[in-house]
């Protein structure tokens, strides 16, 4: 039965750089996921009788929601839900289940890799049809109609049975479920050349991958052991767990230390890789050596060919803006288009779709391609497997010689998380009134040669972001990034993302903290990060 119940509006459902993210108990508020959906679904035009996918990364708090959001979908009219069975989808795996099945678009549950639990973190992201997150013109238009909604639509009908793969009917709707990792198992195949992958496995190649109790365990499991040979136990913490075992479920150094510590030893295994909570970012090491996001990216895109998926060559390559100018290198080695887009996956949709770029990276663990159109953990480390399998040869070893080849990008990024907000926009507010006079100042013995604020114009729609972050770019070419993350559920989080190009083969062995130091002084004087946040320190540096 139809039911039409009144709401009010919450104040606080902007979307940030992926979805609504808050905490659990804001979440759990009467009414809020209802509003957001509905907010959703009525600024979207012409879905009737359409399907919507609906998945999440099993986080507390998730069946739920998907239950909430299956009845919502039925009673605003769409034709049929698809569904992950347990109510799972890992976000690549949705983006690529809308693709195939031509679905309007799709309601994405996840924070990411912020943590879970009562607690923790959740998050709603709506995808539009090309499986992409939704342009600023859709999020814009939800967040607007947050801020007057008075009614929701829903159905009084019993829960759908989330476990069993089928169909089943609610209101005048279809839902299936189905099996969250076959589809994706399947893209993944299609790809990389898994005979020449298990062919490596079965001569001894070893390798970590840690899901982190989250969305990938199963996608590892079915991919890297059932279908590429590697010995059980590959994958590891790869039950999903709706708290992420109380850790924080994010690819990098401070989160994934126990991985890194293993690469670092004199056992580690050949190669070591990591997914997030919703199995959308990357962290790759190679015995001894961890491969930033950044040089991942341009390493990727430089030997993607050798992967049958990506034999014809790549169309043109694009990047966030704070990520390294490593993949740009490349780009001009191979001819082909680059793109410096603002931070956000959402920011390729449209080069993809466009076919302008065929490889995407961001510095934040997410590398893509246009086989979906979500950055995709599990596929960077089948295509880092393809490299390894056709060159035979350590990831060291590939990452020294691109960088012998190219030079180095030095690249630290340092995150002061959970600052006063009053304190950080503050920081950022002052940086930007102060653009015009830094040209020409000298800070920690480097000397500023232009400095902006970045704004995106896209190519394909004309559409303009302002405000998207400070650079300071000094003689020489290195260059400070000053940001405000866009996914933090509390206070603020300042992004200092620092870069130094180094062409001299001779200086690419100094350890990168030592690198940059210079640079990290020049950011600390030219913002006074640490008397305006009261810290003397970054609470995370990757
Ligand atoms: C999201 C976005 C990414 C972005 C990252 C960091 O990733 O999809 O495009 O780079 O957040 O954003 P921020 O610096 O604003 O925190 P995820 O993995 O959290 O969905």
């Amino acid at each position: 039965m139809l039911k039409t119940v009144a709401t009010k509006p919450f104040s606080d459902q902007k979307p940030g750089t992926s979805g609504l993210r808050k905490k659990v108990p804001v979440f759990q508020q009467p009414n809020y996921a209802e509003n957001f959906i509905q907010s959703v679904f009525d600024s979207l035009e012409g879905f009737a009788g359409k399907a919507l996918v609906i998945g999440g990364d099993g986080r507390f708090y998730n069946r739920e929601v998907i239950q909430t959001a299956i009845r919502m979908a039925a009673a605003n009219g769409f034709g049929r839900a698809i569904v992950g069975q347990g109510g799972i989808l890992s976000t690549p795996a949705a983006s690529h289940v809308i693709r195939k099945f031509k679905a309007f678009g799709g309601l994405i549950l996840s924070a990411s890799h912020n943590p879970g639990g009562p607690h923790e973190d959740f998050g709603i992201k709506y995808n539009i049809g090309n499986g992409g997150p939704a342009p600023e013109k859709v999020t814009e238009a939800v967040f607007a109609r947050s801020k007057v909604i008075d009614r929701y639509l829903t159905l009084d009908t019993p829960d759908v049975a989330l476990d069993i793969i089928g169909t089943q009917t609610v209101g005048g709707m279809t839902v299936e479920v189905i099996d969250p990792v076959s589809d994706y198992a399947a893209l993944m195949e299609s790809l990389f050349d898994f005979p020449a992958i298990r062919a490596m496995f079965k001569d001894g190649f070893r390798m970590v991958f840690d899901a982190m109790h989250a969305v990938t365990g199963p996608y590892a499991k079915e991919i890297l052991e059932n279908r590429l040979g590697a010995p059980a136990g590959t994958a590891r913490n790869a039950t999903p767990l709706p708290d992420f075992g109380g850790h924080h479920p994010d690819p990098n150094l401070v989160h994934a230390k126990e991985l890194y510590d293993l690469m670092m030893s004199a056992d580690a295994p050949d190669f070591g890789a990591a997914s997030d909570g919703d199995g959308d970012r990357n962290l790759i090491i190679g015995k001894g050596i961890f491969v930033t996001p950044s040089d991942s990216l341009a390493l990727l895109a430089a030997n993607a060919h050798l992967a049958p998926g990506y034999k014809a060559g790549l169309k043109g390559i694009a990047r966030s803006m704070p990520t390294s100018a490593a993949a740009d290198r490349v780009a001009e080695k191979l001819g082909v288009g680059m793109y410096e887009t603002p931070t956000g996956w959402k920011f390729f949709g449209n080069l993809l779709d466009a076919g302008m770029a065929t490889i995407c990276g961001e510095e934040s663990a997410g590398t893509g391609s246009d086989h979906v159109r979500e950055k995709d953990g599990l596929w960077a480390v089948l295509l880092w497997l393809n490299v390894l399998a056709a060159r035979r040869q350590p990831v060291k070893d590939i990452v020294v010689a691109h960088w012998r080849e190219f030079g180095r990008n030095y690249y630290t990024r340092h995150d002061y998380e959970e600052v006063e907000s009053e304190a950080a926009n503050g920081l950022m507010a002052d940086l930007r009134g102060k653009l015009g006079v830094l040209p020409g100042l000298k800070f920690a013995g480097l000397v500023v040669e232009t400095a902006d604020d970045f704004a995106y114009h896209d190519p394909v729609d004309g559409s303009v972001s302002r405000n998207q972050g400070i650079r300071v770019l000094f003689q020489g070419g290195s260059r400070v990034v000053f940001r405000l993350s866009g996914t933090g559920t509390s206070g603020a989080t300042l992004r200092v993302y620092i870069e130094r190009y180094e062409p001299d083969a001779a200086q690419h062995g100094i350890e990168t903290q030592e690198a940059v130091a210079d640079l990290i002084r020049a950011a600390d004087e030219i913002a006074g990060i640490a008397q305006r946040t009261g810290r003397d320190r970054p609470s995370v540096i990757t």
